[in-house]
């Protein structure tokens, strides 16, 4: 005779844990900013993004969570081709991951920094992730192995950009995309909140870094291969006159300027289907 099983029973199946390398990354991929992209058909496109831009694979459990911080303004155009290369290539890399556009409110002078903090506690709320990735919203990656997740050591993950011909403009550069973890960022006391205006922020971040006894790793030069969306400098972002003088005091200004000091005001939060806004008061220079 035989023996059935009772339906009611449920068996919870713990997932395996994702490889250390995914087997579904192929390499080089091809990025091509002249070709015209539709939010419509990227949506369904990646069907197994969920509301508010989330993905984890289905069959493994991912190795790390992993909130993708964008600092934003009035850059839709941009947006819309990050959403299109980037979510695929997510998919592939199998992060357990999250979007977060951090959108300026009002037209004050560009914040990035500020931003990019207010990305990592807003992006807290809502999950328990473990590593942080910033990343500006005009640059793609062009190689699925440039891994969006965290190393043992801070990661420079835009290490071969096209407008520095495919190599660094100087050897401390951090600018670009960059992924911390949380033990990373809280040991810096997160990123500084008072550079306002294009410059230097992504330098006083590096400072940080080195300071607090860590160093950067990246990918060689052929998987930190990106792209960057060519456009003229936005209004209200023009150079900081005061970069210098704040990079030269990083030392003494992070212990009181970061996550410890972070104040601004949410707006608006908006979920669409590939990513969340948070649109954001970050107040003006003071
Ligand atoms: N950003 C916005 N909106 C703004 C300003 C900046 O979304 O108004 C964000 C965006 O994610 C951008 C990042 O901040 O990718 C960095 O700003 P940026 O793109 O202005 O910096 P970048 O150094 O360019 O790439 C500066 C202007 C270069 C002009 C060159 C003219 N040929
Ligand atoms: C440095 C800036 C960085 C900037 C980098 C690349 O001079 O913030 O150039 O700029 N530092 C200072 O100004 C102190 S780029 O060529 O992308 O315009 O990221």
């Amino acid at each position: 005779s035989t023996y059935s099983t009772p339906l009611t029973t449920t068996i919870a199946k713990e997932l395996p844990d994702c490889p250390e390398s995914s087997p579904l990354l192929r390499g080089p991929v091809t990025v091509n900013f002249n070709v015209q992209v539709n939010i419509t058909e990227d949506i369904k496109a990646n069907p197994h993004v969920t509301e508010g831009g989330h993905y984890k694979p289905s069959d493994c459990k991912a190795l790390q969570k992993v909130a993708i911080i964008i600092p934003f303004r009035n850059r839709d155009s941009h947006l819309k081709y990050w959403l299109h290369y980037m979510h695929p290539i997510l998919q592939k890399q199998q992060l357990d991951y999250g979007v977060y556009i951090i959108n300026q409110d009002g037209d004050n002078t560009f914040n990035r920094a500020k931003l990019m903090n207010i990305g990592y506690a807003e992006s807290l709320k809502e999950y328990d992730y473990d590593c942080f990735v910033f990343s500006d919203v005009d640059i793609v990656i062009t190689n699925d192995r440039n891994l969006y997740r965290c190393y043992n050591q801070p990661r420079h993950i835009s290490a071969a950009m096209d407008k520095f011909g495919f190599g660094l403009p100087y050897a401390q550069y951090f600018g670009g995309v960059s992924a911390l973890s949380k033990e990373h960022f809280r040991k810096i006391n997160g990123f500084p909140n008072k550079y306002w205006g294009w410059g230097g922020e992504d330098d006083d971040i590096y400072n940080r870094i080195v300071a607090k006894g860590m160093s950067i790793s990246r990918p060689d030069t052929v998987t930190g291969k990106c792209q960057m969306i060519k456009h003229n400098r936005d209004e209200k972002n023009d150079a900081n006159p005061k970069r210098f003088d704040l990079i030269s005091k990083t030392r003494e200004s992070m212990e009181k300027d970061g996550i410890n000091s972070l104040s601004y005001k949410v707006v608006k939060t908006e979920k669409f289907p590939l990513y969340v806004k948070i649109t954001v008061d970050v107040g003006i220079p003071s």
